[in-house]
C-alpha cells in the first residue's frame, strides 16, 4: 500500500484458482461490478491475464483523514490449466504481474471452490505462489472459499464446514495463517459481498506493514518479453 499521497490507498490485488474456482467472479465481487468475464465452462474461460481497476472514495479513515481507496485486480488464467501449459500461465501471470503492479502485489487472493472436495490441483497453488513471489507469500495471501451460498443452503455453519475438510486443506489454512473468507459470487448486490472481503485484505496489507511482494527475478523470461509486447496492446479497462 502506498502511504506517500495522504488520503489515498493503494491496494494490488493477484487473483490466483483452479479451473472454474471462480476467480473471476471473486474479481467482480471486490470490484463491485462484473467486469471479468466469469461463466460456467467444461475449460477454462480466462485465457489472458486482465487488469481491472476502481477508486473508492472515501472508503475509509486513516488517522482521521477520509481516505479513498484505489483497488486494482489482476484475474489470471487457472493454473494447472487444460488449454495451456503450467509453464506458460506461469510465465504469463509472472509477466502480467511485473508490468500491472511494478511497485509490487500488496494481497494474493487463492480461490477455491467450498462446494466441492479441495483437490490436488488446489494444492499445486502453493507451489505457484511461492514460485512467483517467493516464501513471503504466505504472509500477503487470503484464502477464498466461492460458492458459500451451497454450504448457506446446506444449512451448515462455515467453520464447522471447514473442520471436516481434508488434512491437506488444513495444511493449506495453517500456513497461511488460518486467513480464510468465504464469499458468495452470486449474490445480487456484489458491492455488499465485496466489501468485507476488501476489508480483511486491507487488514493483511496493514498486518505486513504494508510490504508488497515482488516477482522472483527470473521468472520473466524471453519468452514472456515477446508475451508482454502483446499485452500492451491489450489496454486495461479503467472503471471509474
Ligand atoms: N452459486 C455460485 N456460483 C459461483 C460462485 N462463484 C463463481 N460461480 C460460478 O462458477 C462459474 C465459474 O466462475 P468463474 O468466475 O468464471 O471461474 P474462474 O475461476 O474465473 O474460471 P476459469 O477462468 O474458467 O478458470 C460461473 O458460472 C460462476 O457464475 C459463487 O460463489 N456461487
Ligand atoms: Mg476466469
Amino acid at each position: 500500500m502506498d502511504q506517500t499521497e495522504q488520503g489515498l490507498l493503494c491496494l494490488n490485488v493477484l487473483l490466483l484458482g483452479r479451473p472454474q474456482a471462480g476467480k473471476s467472479a471473486t474479481g467482480n465481487t471486490l470490484l463491485g461490478s462484473y467486469e471479468f468475464q466469469s461463466r460456467l465452462s467444461p475449460g477454462a474461460v480466462t485465457r489472458e491475464c486482465r487488469l481491472c481497476w476502481k477508486t473508492f472514495p472515501g472508503f475509509l479513515r486513516r488517522q482521521g483523514v477520509e481516505t479513498t481507496l484505489r483497488l486494482r485486480v489482476l484475474d489470471t488464467p487457472a493454473y494447472p490449466n487444460c488449454l495451456l501449459s503450467s509453464e506458460r500461465v506461469k510465465q504469463d501471470v509472472a509477466t502480467a504481474a511485473e508490468k500491472v503492479f511494478p511497485e509490487g502485489v500488496h494481497a494474493v487472493v487463492l480461490v477455491t471452490r467450498a462446494d466441492v472436495p479441495f483437490c490436488q490441483d488446489d494444492c499445486q497453488l502453493v507451489h505457484l505462489a511461492e514460485e512467483l513471489l517467493g516464501p513471503a507469500w504466505r504472509s500477503h495471501t487470503l484464502l477464498v472459499l466461492s460458492h458459500s451460498d451451497s454450504v448457506s443452503r446446506a444449512g451448515v455453519r462455515s467453520e464447522e464446514y471447514l473442520g471436516l475438510a481434508s488434512g491437506a486443506f488444513q495444511a493449506l489454512l495453517e500456513s497461511v495463517d488460518h486467513r480464510y473468507h468465504f464469499v458468495d459470487n452470486s449474490a445480487a448486490w456484489p458491492q455488499t459481498e465485496g466489501r468485507p472481503l476488501l476489508e480483511k485484505l486491507l487488514r493483511i496489507s496493514s498486518q505486513s506493514k504494508y510490504s508488497r511482494l515482488q516477482i522472483k527475478p527470473g521468472r520473466v523470461n524471453d519468452l514472456s518479453k515477446r508475451q508482454q509486447e502483446r499485452l500492451t496492446h491489450n489496454e486495461p479497462i479503467h472503471l471509474l
